[in-house]
């Protein structure tokens, strides 16, 4: 099956309002002037929740091919959670894409396993595509070897979805994220194989063959190619290099 590489950029809780503003301007000029064919490859920006209308307006407006993800969503469909975003409100604002279980969710926001499934859960209930993110800290590492906590907590993820439900898995490595260090890709395609492997188990060969499966832990333009090389790394999850423009272009712009 062949799977639309995706590369998905987390904003985290960076760029204003106002910066935000100029770097989807400055990025629609730079893929826009590449004369690239797009139609190879599905970028997709994560803004923070309070940017969202304007980034999807001016998306809308350039009629960029770029697609539009939040960084979070509530277990929880509506009522009494204070500063909670629901899933139905992020898809009233056009939202296709929801990262769900990213690490620093999970580190500090005591987001375990079970909350993430039933994000994960919430998200499809919104008609939004969950990319469940996944991985093992060093010490984990050193304890159980390099897939079975990530293989652990993606079936946990998947515990309340059932097969053929569109979601995206991102592996990253929390020794990786933000350090600079980026997995290799060796080491990133064995762990993305374990993973479809898991999905394959949980889900079907043809759901497993269907899903993406990106890399994500300091992914930069000048490591992509080689991680977009392994067969079942099917994109990546950047956060720091995906907050500069001509960077983030060069990465959608890998050479295939
Ligand atoms: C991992 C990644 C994006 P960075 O968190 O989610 O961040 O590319 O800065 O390591």
């Amino acid at each position: 099956t062949a799977r639309t590489p995706l590369i998905a950029g987390n904003w985290k809780m960076n760029l204003d309002h106002l910066q935000s503003i100029a770097f989807v301007q400055k990025l629609a000029w730079s893929l826009k002037d590449a004369k690239h064919d797009y139609s190879a490859v599905e970028a997709v920006v994560f803004p923070p929740f309070t940017d969202l209308r304007s980034v999807q307006t001016l998306l809308d407006a350039d009629k960029l091919q770029l697609g539009l993800g939040a960084q979070d969503l509530s277990a929880h469909d509506s009522g009494a959670y204070t500063g909670e975003i629901s899933g139905a409100f992020l898809a009233k604002l056009d939202v296709t894409y929801v990262i769900v279980g990213h690490s620093e969710r999970r580190t500090l926001h005591a987001e375990d396993d079970e909350v993430v499934a039933a994000k994960v859960a919430a998200a499809h209930r919104s008609g939004l595509v969950p990319v469940v993110c996944v991985g093992e800290t060093a010490a984990d590492l050193e304890e159980h070897g390099p897939s079975a906590v990530p293989v652990a907590q993606l079936k946990a993820a998947l515990a309340q979805t059932p097969a053929g439900a569109d979601i995206v898995v991102a592996y990253e490595p929390v020794w990786a994220i933000g350090s600079g260090t980026a997995a290799t890709a060796e080491q990133a395609e064995q762990v993305c194989a374990a993973l479809r492997d898991a999905l394959r188990e949980v889900h079907g060969a043809e759901s497993a063959g269907a899903t993406r499966i990106l890399y994500g832990g300091s992914v930069k333009a000048s490591n992509i190619a080689a991680f977009m090389r392994e067969p079942n790394v099917d994109g990546a999850l950047v956060g720091g290099a995906s907050l500069d423009v001509d960077g983030f272009a060069s990465i959608v712009r890998f050479p295939s």
